[in-house]
This record gives structure tokens, sequence and C-alpha cells, in this order.
């Protein structure tokens, strides 16, 4: 037996921790019972979360919760009782939020340098901005390199609907930006554990200054005070930059000469080629690109009725307005144009997208790829590096549905 020819569809068969089943040689059929067998039962959601919609979401870990793709609706809004979650370190203790108009942050690195409650900030001015939020590593679980790290598919993104202070206005009231500062960089307020580096465990991450143009010192998500899973009471919101760059409970904002050398700057979020180690002379994950993915149908749904079905799912820009998006039903062999749904939430929202479609009996790959206003179009292919970051391919994203 040639072992070439049954190892690579077994590959495709099994997901996830069952190809390393595949990978140990195991017949296809064993290894899919033994996989099953070994299905772990649902996560329960950690007490920070327990707002969840657990039926919703999926719990990798208490610090890591997905959205599941068939829970995404299409009102362009995505609800915060299944908004995904993820902390780099344990949630801080929900006192910080039992008097949030307490909470203070340090501004450091303007002409008049002080520490503000969340009391003032609410005097100091007042914006809204609509906005996907996406960790970096979502679509991370479709890289055949497996990189370590959560297996996020679509879910570790939201778009959310932000309130707060702009970051320019407290500048402004603070005398300015100080001279020649390049970042803008914000420390989150997680109590370090003792006796270790905090370089090393900090969540702390520089912005170039430009991107404050758009930013927010935000204490209302969705309508309500921030939760504590959300970074409550206060939270840096970074328009267009992933999720890592907009600090939770944000103890410190600060214009800064260099970047940050905590770990999480310095070599974590760093595009590093494959098979090699994180170093600073790479780039940062920062701004996002033009993405979409298919919401419904989903082969998870099952067997589909033949006839007419409304296609649909969201497109975002990152940093430009989506322009527009086309549906495949072949797997990529041919586009149309989809139209887009519902209102339209500024340029770092996301919009849902629809196409009416008639599909027939059979076997149907279904695919989209959006186009942002400077014309970017969603690539098919993703860029390969090691952490699994910023999976844009819209081929990782297509779906396979059946049709009887
Ligand atoms: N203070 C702090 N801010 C943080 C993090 C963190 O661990 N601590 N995680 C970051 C990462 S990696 C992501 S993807 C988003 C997740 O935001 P959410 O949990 O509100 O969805 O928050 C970012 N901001
Ligand atoms: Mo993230």
């Amino acid at each position: 037996m040639q072992p070439h020819s049954t190892s690579l569809p077994r590959r495709r068969l099994l997901a996830g921790s069952a190809s390393a089943l595949a990978a140990a040689g195991l017949a296809s059929f064993q290894g899919q019972a033994l996989a099953q067998a070994a299905a772990p039962a649902a996560k329960p959601l950690p007490g920070y979360a327990g707002f969840k919609n657990a039926d919703a979401v999926i719990v990798h870990s208490s610090t890591t919760i997905e959205t599941k793709r068939s829970a995404f609706g299409t009102s362009v809004i995505t609800p915060s009782n299944q908004l995904y979650v993820r902390n780099n370190l344990p949630t801080p203790n929900a006192s910080i939020v039992a008097d949030r108009d307490a909470w203070q942050v340090q501004i450091d690195g303007v002409k008049q340098p002080r520490q503000l409650s969340v009391a003032e900030l609410k005097k100091m001015g007042l914006e809204t901005v609509t906005m996907v939020l996406q960790c970096s590593g979502n679509g991370r679980g479709f890289f055949p390199s497996k990189p370590s790290g959560t297996q996020w598919t679509v879910g570790a993104a939201g778009c959310v609907v932000w309130s707060g202070v702009p970051v320019r206005e407290v500048v402004k009231a603070l005398g300015g930006v100080a001279d020649g500062m390049v970042y803008m960089t914000g420390t989150g307020g997680e109590v370090l554990p003792a006796g270790i580096d905090p370089k090393t465990v900090m969540v702390e991450r520089s912005v170039p200054l430009s991107a404050m143009q758009d930013a927010l010192l935000a204490w209302e998500m969705n309508g309500e005070p921030i939760s504590l899973a959300h970074g409550g009471p206060l939270r840096l919101i970074v328009p267009g930059y992933t999720g890592v760059n907009n600090i939770k409970y944000i103890k410190q904002l600060a214009f800064t000469l260099k970047e940050s050398e905590a770990h999480i700057m310095s070599h974590g979020y760093r595009i590093s080629p494959p098979g090699s180690k994180s170093d600073p002379s790479q780039p940062s994950v920062q701004e996002m690109s033009v993405k979409s993915w298919i919401n419904s149908p989903l082969p998870e749904a099952g067997t589909q009725a033949a006839g007419m079905v409304q296609i649909h799912g969201v497109a975002f820009g990152g940093m430009h307005a989506v322009k527009g998006v086309e549906v495949s039903t072949d797997g990529g062999k041919s586009w149309k144009p989809a139209r887009l749904v519902g209102p339209d939430m500024g340029k770092y929202a996301w919009r849902q997208f629809v196409l009416q479609a008639q599909l027939p009996k059979g076997t149907h790959v279904l695919a989209s790829r959006a186009t942002d206003e400077k014309g970017n179009l969603q690539p098919e292919t993703r860029g390969e590096n090691q952490s699994g970051y910023n999976n844009t391919s819209w081929a990782d994203h297509a779906v396979t549905v059946t049709v009887a």
C-alpha cells in the first residue's frame, strides 16, 4: 500500500485534535471512532463570563471563548452575551467594576501628565464608534500548520458599539502630545503575579500615534457599562486594529518615543516566517485588512432542502469601509455580486451581505470575498506565518453544504 494515497484524505476528514490521530497513522474509521469517544464535554462558562449565552459560544478555556459561526445573526451588532472573550492573564477581580467612576487612568507623554478618573473623563467629551473587534489569531484553526494557540475559526470577532471620550480630546485638555512622541502605548490594569519580571506578562501595546485620531477611552459597550469580561470600567478602543491593541481595564495611556518593551509587544503578535522564532524586527500585528465569511447556510445545519437559499455573512475592511462582496457557489470558479444588507455603521463596522441563490441537489462549496474602498481584494490564500495571525483567506473560510 502506498502510504501517501490514504494519508491525505484522512487528514482532511479529521479535524482539530483528531488530526494527531491521523498523524499517528490510524485508519480513518478507527480515528473517527476514537475522536468521537474522546470528544470532551462542553466546558462550563467561567464566572466572569457567566452572562454569555452558553448555546452561542464555544468555551475553549477559562480565558478563551469563541462565538459559534451559526450564532452570528443578520442584524449587524453582536450581542454582548455572545461576543468572544480573550484574556492573556487571569481576569481582574470584579471589585474593579464596583465603583466605575472611581477608576483612574494615568495619562503620560503629554504636556501636562496627570491621572484622570472615569468621572472626569465623562466630562471631557463623548463619541460613539461601531467597530469590528477581532483577535489577531481569528482563523488560526484553518492553518494546516496548526500553529500553537487557540484554534479559533471565525468566532474570535464581533461588531460592537463603544462610547467614550475621544483620546484626542483628552490629549488636547492636557496640553497636547509631548514633543517627538511616536507611539500611543496602553497598559492593562491586571494585577501582575509577584516575583516575576512584569515585562514578561503585562499586557501593554504600542500603536502608531496616527491611531489616536479615532481612538476612544470607552466606558460603554452596546449600550451598557462595559462588563468586566470586555474590559470595564475603561477600555482603550483603537478602531481598525486587531483585538490585542484594544487594552482592557486600561490603567495607563502614554505617548512614547519607543514601542513598549513588554514581551507581548516585542515578541508577541509578530508576523514571523514559518518555522522561525519571533523577534522585534518582524512586522507587528496591528491594522486589520479586508475579510468576509459566510454564516449561513453552514454544513453543521445538516443537509439542506433543494431550492432558494439566502447565503449571508459578514464583511469588513479593517481600516477602510467595505465596498462590495462577491459570493461563489462553486468554490471560487465563478463569482456573483452580493447585496449589502442593513444599516451602514461606519467604516470600522462590518456589513452584512446576502446572495439569494437556487441550490440544486449536490454538494456546493460556498465562498465570499470582499473588496474595500481602496480596491483591496480579499485574497484566496492566507499569509503563512508561525503563529497563525491575520488569516483573511477566502478559501480557508469557504463552507461545503449538501443539498438533497
Ligand atoms: N488588559 C488586557 N487587554 C486585552 C487583553 C488582555 O488580556 N488584557 N487581551 C487582548 C486580546 S488578545 C484580545 S483579542 C481582546 C479581546 O477582547 P474581548 O475579550 O473583549 O473580546 O482584548 C485585548 N485586550
Ligand atoms: Mo487576541
